[in-house]
């Protein structure tokens, strides 16, 4: 087994680079692979950069180049449902892309032929996650995560978000990742701790807290390793 980690940005991989052992750079594609074990087990980690073609590219890379089977991403999002408060964890039980609009057509949002609305994650790799939470005495919230290539820092937008897709939690990687997984049939998961709730007060909430959130969701990723 050989284990993807990614993220989108540099903090939130770092917490995870931090703890690996032999690391091993590697450039490719304009972007830096990072080899190492974690506990003894192979990991590839990366940041992609953000938005949905630089995570589908990473994605992709992780698979195809470094041969990982299986892959994890952690990383921040804005959260959408009430129940979720800044450093919160939410895992997506599935992810759909919230800028994806052919409705000209009479399909829905998020809707292309041959593709679905909403795709799952690995079910297996969400129990591995319920225990490791239940193990810590964390709350782990499981949800739909929406994604797409903007920031929402707008309660207009985000409440459309929320009532067109039931989501729970928004980004701009997730459904990226799913899509190259579901594709490749690799096992994934996408999990996020909350640093904002997309309002008005996103931008600066967001720079408050992007560096503990991530934290939080890497440290629990590496909880989840070490139970896989
Ligand atoms: C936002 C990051 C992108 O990778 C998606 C964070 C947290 N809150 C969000 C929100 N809307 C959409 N996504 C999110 N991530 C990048 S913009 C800031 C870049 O600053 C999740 C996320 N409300 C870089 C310094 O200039």
């Amino acid at each position: 087994m050989k284990i993807a980690i990614m993220g989108a940005m540099p903090e939130e991989i770092e917490p995870i680079l931090d703890k690996l052992d032999n690391i091993k750079e590697t450039l490719y594609a304009a972007n830096r692979y990072y080899e190492g074990s974690y506990n003894g087990q192979d990991v590839v980690v990366a940041y992609s950069k953000i938005g949905k073609v630089f995570a589908t590219l990473t994605a992709t890379i992780l698979i195809e180049k470094f041969g990982c089977d299986r892959l994890l991403f952690s990383g921040v999002a804005g959260a959408i449902s009430d129940e979720l408060k800044i450093g919160d964890l939410i895992i997506a039980d599935g992810l759909c892309q919230h800028d994806l609009d052919i409705t000209a057509f009479g399909h829905p949002f998020g809707y292309v032929p041959e593709g679905e609305v909403c795709i799952s994650s690995d079910i297996q790799l969400r129990n591995i996650a319920k225990k490791v939470a239940k193990q810590k005495g964390l709350t782990l919230k499981e949800g739909i995560i929406a994604t797409g290539d903007q920031f929402i820092a707008n309660s207009e937008r985000k409440e459309w978000i929320k009532k067109t897709f039931k989501a729970d939690a928004l980004e701009m990687e997730g459904a990226s990742v799913a899509v190259v997984c579901n594709a490749l049939d690799i096992p994934f998961f996408i999990l996020r701790a909350i640093s904002d709730s997309a309002d008005m007060d996103a931008g600066f909430d967001f720079d408050t807290f992007l560096e503990s959130s991530a934290k939080i969701s890497a440290d629990f990723i590496l909880s989840i390793v070490d139970e896989m």
